[in-house]
């Protein structure tokens, strides 16, 4: 079994260069010796559609380097996050990747993991549900990506600021999964182990659900360095390089 590397929450842009740094040495090491790489979202810090490749060269440089990887013969696989629900075909057809859906089961060896980007499991979390359910609306995404390039970067930029500020007032727990959706969510996909990232809690919780021990592991975000979880033979383990 050649290892799975999982990693979430880069938010990549060119004013985070320490992360890029971060990312692209990562993607010649680390993820060069993979056998595939799971991408749980939040890859960009934000995505107004798949025409960003063409405006930003930075946008450009990350899904060439991508591919590169891809080219290689590993698998790369990619999880909408919610900075980044607007990556379409077109960018996956230029990195040479495979879009998930969230969530998505996938066996390792003789085991199974449900991945996630893990903002569903912020129930609590009612402003930013009602934000979601818009935001990937078909009719609304339509709408959006009719607008011009520029008048999108200034919408995410403001929508961005409004999160922000009511970050600011949400309790640290609302922004954390609901115990209950996570049970829910484990009873629904036969207690299979979890791997999720968004909440930039990164831990592994054990829960009994049922008189089931069930996983969950949360990816950590990035800032000066790689962090990934890497599945092979000798089991899994937490790294940061
Ligand atoms: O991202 P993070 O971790 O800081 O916070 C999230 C939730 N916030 C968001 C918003 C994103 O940060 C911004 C996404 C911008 C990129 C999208 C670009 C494409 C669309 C538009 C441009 C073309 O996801 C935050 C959670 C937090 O995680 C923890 O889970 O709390 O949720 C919020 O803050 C949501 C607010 O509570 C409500 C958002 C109000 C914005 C309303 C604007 C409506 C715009 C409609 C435009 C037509
Ligand atoms: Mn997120």
């Amino acid at each position: 079994m050649s290892p799975s590397l999982f990693i979430s929450d880069l938010h990549l842009h060119q004013t985070r260069s320490e992360t890029s740094a971060a990312f692209f040495h990562f993607l010649s090491n680390d993820a060069a010796q993979a056998g595939a790489l799971y991408i749980l979202g939040d890859l960009f810090e934000y995505w107004v559609g798949d025409d960003q490749l063409d405006h930003d060269r930075f946008s450009r440089k990350v899904c060439d380097a991508i591919r590169i990887l891809s080219d290689r013969g590993v698998n790369v696989f990619f999880m909408h996050g919610n900075r980044d629900f607007l990556i379409g075909d077109r960018f996956a057809t230029e990195a040479n990747l495979t879009i998930l859906t969230d969530p998505a089961q996938i066996r390792q060896g003789d085991r199974s993991f449900l991945l996630l980007h893990g903002d569903t499991l912020c129930t609590d979390d009612r402003a930013y549900q009602q934000f979601r359910r818009q935001t990937r609306a078909p009719a609304w995404q339509a709408g959006i990506l009719a607008k011009p390039y520029d008048e999108r970067v200034a919408l995410a930029a403001s929508i961005r600021e409004r999160s922000d500020t009511e970050k600011a007032t949400k309790a640290a727990d609302i922004m954390d999964v609901s115990p209950a959706t996570v049970e829910a969510v484990f009873r629904q996909y036969g207690y299979v182990d979890m791997i999720h990232g968004h909440t930039h809690r990164p831990a592994t919780h054990v829960h009994m659900v049922d008189g089931h021990p069930c996983t969950r592991q949360v990816l950590a975000d990035w800032h000066k360095q790689a962090e990934f979880i890497r599945i092979d033979e000798l089991g899994q383990r937490k790294a940061s390089t």
